[in-house]
C-alpha cells in the first residue's frame, strides 16, 4: 500500500487515506475520504469551504477523481456545495458523462442529495477585501510567507519581475494549495483524486487543470497515476499528468517521465519566475516520486513500512534524489 498527497495540508488527508485502505477500503474511497477532509477544512485556503474567492467574491470549486479501471467523473465552477470530490464520484458511478459544470453540476448535485453551505469563511473574506483594496488586483498573486505559515503575501507580478506590496496576517492558517491525493490498496488497484478552489482571485468562470482529466489528474491502473498542483494553465497547456503516464507506459522510470513533463513546462513561453508546479507519480507497481518545477513544494506520504511523513520537494529537484 502507498498514499500520497500534495502539501502539507495534505498530511491529515492522507493519513485518512492510508488507514481507510488499511482497514480493507479500496484506494478510490480512500483518495475520496481524504479530499473531503480537506474540502471540510476551513484553515486550508485553497480547497473546499474556506477557499480563497474568485474576483467576485464567489467561491468556485473543481474537483476530479479516477480509478484503475479507467473510470473517472469530475466537476468545475461548482458553488454552494463543500464537496465537489463526492459530486465528482456520482458524476462517474451514475451518469453517462465525464464531466458536469457549473449550475448543471449543481443541480445534480442537488438532486443526489448533496447539502449546501456557505463557502465563503470570514477568513478567506479578509484576504478578498484585502485584496480588493490593491491596485491591478488581477496581477496581484497570494502565496504564503516562507517565515511564517500564518501570514499570506501579497505580490505584484508584471510578467518577469514580482514585488511584494502587503502582508496580511490570518489565524489559524496552516496551508494554501490543491490537494492532490494518489493512493495503491491492498489489492495493488491505484486511484487518484484532485480538488481546489483553484487560483486566489482568479477571473470569474475560470477553470484551472484540477478538474481536467489528463491535466490535474491521470490513472491507468495499469500503468501508474500523477497527480498535478500549482499554476493550473501551465498544466493544461501540456496536459502533463497525461503525459507522465504515457511516458510510465512507454517504459520511462518515474523520475524520467517527471523530468519530461516539467521540462515541456520549462518550455511554456507563458512561463514566469512566480509560476510553480508540482507533481506526485505512483506507478503500478508502487514505485512513486515526487517533482516540481521550484523550490517549495511539500507532499505527504505513507506506507506500511513508514509512518505517514511529510517531505520538502526541493526544486526540479526530484524526491527520492
Ligand atoms: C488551479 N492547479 O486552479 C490549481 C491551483 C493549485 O496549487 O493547484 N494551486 O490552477
Amino acid at each position: 500500500m502507498e498514499a500520497l498527497a500534495t502539501w502539507k495540508h495534505g498530511a491529515r488527508p492522507n493519513r485518512i487515506s492510508f488507514t481507510a485502505m488499511q482497514d480493507g477500503l479500496s484506494s478510490l474511497d480512500a483518495v475520496e475520504l481524504g479530499a473531503r477532509y480537506c474540502e471540510a477544512d476551513e484553515t486550508c485556503m485553497s480547497v473546499g469551504r474556506g477557499g480563497i474567492p474568485d474576483e467576485l467574491g464567489l467561491v468556485t470549486l473543481d474537483a476530479c477523481i479516477m480509478d484503475h479501471e479507467g473510470n473517472c467523473g469530475s466537476v468545475s465552477f461548482v458553488q454552494h456545495y463543500p464537496h465537489p470530490i463526492a459530486i465528482a464520484r456520482k458524476v462517474m458511478e451514475k451518469t453517462p458523462h465525464v464531466m458536469l459544470s457549473g449550475v448543471g453540476a449543481e443541480k445534480f448535485a442537488e438532486q443526489e442529495g448533496f447539502f449546501t453551505s456557505d463557502l465563503l469563511t470570514e477568513a478567506s473574506k479578509k484576504l478578498y477585501e484585502t485584496w480588493q483594496e490593491l491596485p491591478e488586483k488581477l496581477n496581484v498573486r497570494l502565496r504564503r510567507s516562507d517565515e511564517d505559515e500564518n501570514e499570506y503575501i501579497f505580490e505584484y507580478s508584471d510578467g518577469d519581475k514580482t514585488k511584494e506590496i502587503l502582508r496580511s496576517e490570518l489565524p489559524h492558517n496552516e496551508s494554501h494549495d490543491t490537494i492532490g491525493l494518489l493512493a495503491r490498496d491492498k489489492h495493488g488497484n491505484i486511484s487518484g483524486a484532485c480538488t481546489t478552489s483553484g487560483l486566489a482571485f482568479k477571473m470569474h468562470g475560470r477553470v484551472g487543470d484540477s478538474p481536467i482529466i489528463g491535466a490535474g489528474l491521470y490513472v491507468d491502473g495499469k500503468i501508474g497515476a500523477a497527480v498535478a498542483t500549482g499554476n493550473g494553465e501551465l498544466v493544461m497547456r501540456a496536459c502533463s499528468s497525461f503525459h507522465i503516464v504515457e511516458m510510465l507506459r512507454q517504459g520511462m522510470e518515474p523520475e524520467a517521465a517527471l523530468m519530461n513533463a516539467i521540462e515541456r513546462i520549462r518550455n511554456d513561453k507563458h512561463l514566469t519566475d512566480d509560476m510553480q508546479v508540482g507533481f506526485l507519480v505512483l506507478r503500478s507497481d508502487g514505485v512513486w516520486k515526487a517533482g516540481s518545477l521550484r523550490e517549495g513544494f511539500q507532499f505527504a506520504r505513507a506506507t506500511e513500512t513508514m509512518h505517514n511523513a511529510l517531505f520538502n520537494c526541493n526544486g526540479i529537484h526530484y524526491y527520492p534524489a
